[in-house]
């Protein structure tokens, strides 16, 4: 399953998992309450799974494709790294399902704290649109990915301070009560 950690904000290598010490785990459930979703699916069949028809199926991913992360596959590879580690939102959900390999999203919790979310091999996660949020490897530099994409792609990030975007407001009152 996902493991998820409140992280410290030394500025060292991003790769590092950046625990708390002692360790601060956050679980599944509070990152349900922040708009995040997970699923475990068997990677080794992803070019014929039934599971992942059925839930692109059901939640309209219409789009996909693959991307490979890795200094030799990766046009751009160390500008693009830059790029995903730069705090940001999207104005849809980013969804995302690991092939193989591991990598991390950061996201924000309530209080504005960075929680890391470890993911690998057979973890399909959904950042809610309006979310801040950032990515990066971890210290084995390899990740395949699927990106899965309500219609036609909108690749777009908007780096923070986006808060006057509706998507953002509107994020932000999703998370009253809950
Ligand atoms: C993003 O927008 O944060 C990304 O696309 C991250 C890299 S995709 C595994
Ligand atoms: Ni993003």
């Amino acid at each position: 399953s996902l493991e998820a950690w409140y992280i410290d904000s030394s500025d060292e290598d991003q790769r590092k998992p950046h625990r708390l010490q002692p360790n601060q785990p956050v679980s599944l459930e509070e990152l349900r309450k922040l708009g995040v979703c997970h699923w475990k699916l068997n990677a080794d069949i992803y070019e014929t799974d039934p599971e992942l028809e059925r839930l692109r199926k059901d939640q309209g991913y219409s789009y996909m494709d693959i991307i490979t992360i890795h200094k030799d596959t990766l046009p751009n590879y160390e500008d693009k790294l830059k790029m995903f580690f730069e705090e940001h939102l999207h104005l849809d959900d980013e969804i995302r399902y690991i092939l193989d390999g591991h990598a991390y999203f950061d996201i924000r919790d309530k209080e504005d704290r960075w929680i890391r979310i470890s993911v690998s091999k057979g973890d399909l996660i959904t950042l809610p649109a309006g979310i801040y949020h950032r990515f990066t490897m971890d210290e084995t530099n390899f990740t395949k990915a699927m990106r899965l994409f309500v219609g036609e792609p909108v690749w777009k990030a908007c780096n923070r301070p986006a808060d006057h975007f509706d998507i953002r407001q509107k994020y932000v009152a999703s998370l009253q009560g809950s």
